[in-house]
């Protein structure tokens, strides 16, 4: 393992391998430090919809031939609400579609590139510390099989999500938190079930959230809001079908196919921004600086158009070229993650029922779903920004 490269990635999920491969592409030399197994992270189940942007980003890495193989092409989504479905058409009000592919499959595609170009990754690398990021040296230490060791780097890209090492380790007296944690959370279920219809369904019903997506033609995926404090314990199967089933449309009931779960996890919801997203020689990327509530399926492609930034911006510098990248990176990603951040909870406070709304609240969300399925401005307004607002 090298002590000493251009750039430290801590983090081997979808921020840290598509940054590590777009500066192997510019002959930037990365090493990327995981404190997990290769097969614990391609054991998670995560994201399902990719942005035009996300998915032009893969191509641009090299590593998009399975995913346009594989992968979903959808030009709209369902919105149910009071056991009606009512399609918003991405293609029409946007001339846009999105990718339904899973950020399994991202991962996977984007580890077996860097594998095969040679880039190196620790995994399992424990004790990760980054320091000197306020001077001209920065280092990482970690141990690896119980020996200590250290790479010298000229920057580190902390791309090791919520819970990671590199935001904690900034002063907290630099760092300025903007939160918003939500009561009730998501238990997905993801079975090798034909999906109950060609695109997802998001189900605003008394009872709670739903939504329907999906891998592949035989691979579905499903959430069901469930208060803060769940156990997926006290969801065996049967229980989370017949509930999944109460929420649904009467067509979408009768289409659903139920089958054993391969995976089932209860996800908190949270909306969440630590500003700025650099500090000297460390650069925040993805999840490490921000987390979205899933609603709007932006968490996943909020690290891409992170990544964007911060790769053109270091093979700028890289190159001899100018610093305004690394100088612009943290206002210009905060521009997007909060347009972002306001549309997850947007869809969010639309879609859920929250404890404390009362009557009129439920009103209010019942009046504005129905302006939304009865306005092409709305609707539009909801398509620009599920297929992606501009890098
Ligand atoms: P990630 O968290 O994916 O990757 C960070 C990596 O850093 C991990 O591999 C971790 O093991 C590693 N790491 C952490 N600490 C470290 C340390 N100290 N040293 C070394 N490595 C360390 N988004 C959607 O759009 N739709 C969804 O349905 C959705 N569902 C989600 C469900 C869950 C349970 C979670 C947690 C997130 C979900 N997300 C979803 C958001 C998710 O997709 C993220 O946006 C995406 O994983 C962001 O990628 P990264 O920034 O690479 O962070
Ligand atoms: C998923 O398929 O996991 C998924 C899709 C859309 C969302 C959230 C999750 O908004």
């Amino acid at each position: 393992m090298p002590e000493r490269t251009h750039v430290a990635i801590i983090g081997s999920g979808p921020a840290g391998l598509l940054l590590g491969q777009l500066l192997h592409k510019a002959g930037i030399d990365t090493v990327i430090l995981e404190r997990h197994s290769r097969e614990h992270v391609l054991g998670r189940i995560r994201a399902g919809v990719l942005e035009q942007g996300t998915v032009g980003l893969i191509d641009e890495a090299g590593c998009g031939a399975r995913m346009h193989r594989e992968g979903l092409i959808h030009h709209g989504i369902e919105l149910s609400i009071r056991g009606a479905r009512h399609r918003i058409d991405f293609q029409a009000l946007t001339g846009k579609s999105v990718m339904v592919y899973g950020q399994t499959e991202v991962t996977r595609d984007l580890m077996d590139a860097r594998q095969a170009a040679g880039a190196p990754t620790v995994f399992e690398a424990q004790n990760v510390t980054p320091s000197g990021y306020d001077g001209a040296r920065p280092v990482v230490r970690y141990t690896a099989n119980g020996m200590a060791k250290e790479i010298a780097c000229d920057f580190i890209a902390g791309c090791d999500g919520f819970h990671g090492v590199s935001r904690q380790s900034v002063p907290e007296s630099a760092l300025t938190i903007f939160e918003r944690l939500y009561p009730f959370g998501w238990l997905g279920l993801l079975a090798e079930v034909p999906p109950v219809a060609p695109e997802l369904i998001y189900v605003n019903h008394e009872r709670g959230f739903a939504l329907c997506s999906m891998r592949t033609h035989s691979r579905s995926r499903y959430y069901l809001q469930c208060d803060a404090s769940e156990q997926v314990e006290n969801w065996p199967d049967d229980k989370f079908w017949d509930e999944l089933r109460r929420r649904l449309d009467q067509d979408a009931a009768a289409h659903l196919v139920t089958g054993p779960s391969i995976e089932k996890s209860i996800a908190p919801l949270r909306s969440f921004v630590a500003e700025p997203m650099r500090f000297g020689r460390l650069f925040l990327a993805g999840d490490a600086a921000h987390i979205v509530p899933p609603t709007g399926a932006k968490g996943l492609n909020l690290a891409a158009s992170d990544v964007h930034y911060l790769a053109e911006a270091l093979i700028d510098h890289c190159r001899g070229g100018s610093d305004q990248g690394l100088d612009h990176y943290s206002a210009r990603a905060l521009a997007r993650v909060w347009k972002a951040e306001r549309f997850s909870w947007w869809m969010t406070s639309l879609l859920h029922r929250f404890p404390d709304t009362g009557p009129f609240g439920q009103r209010i969300q019942l009046a504005e779903l129905d302006y939304l399925v009865g306005s092409e401005a709305a609707a539009t307004a909801l398509a620009e920004n599920y297929v992606g607002l501009p890098f």
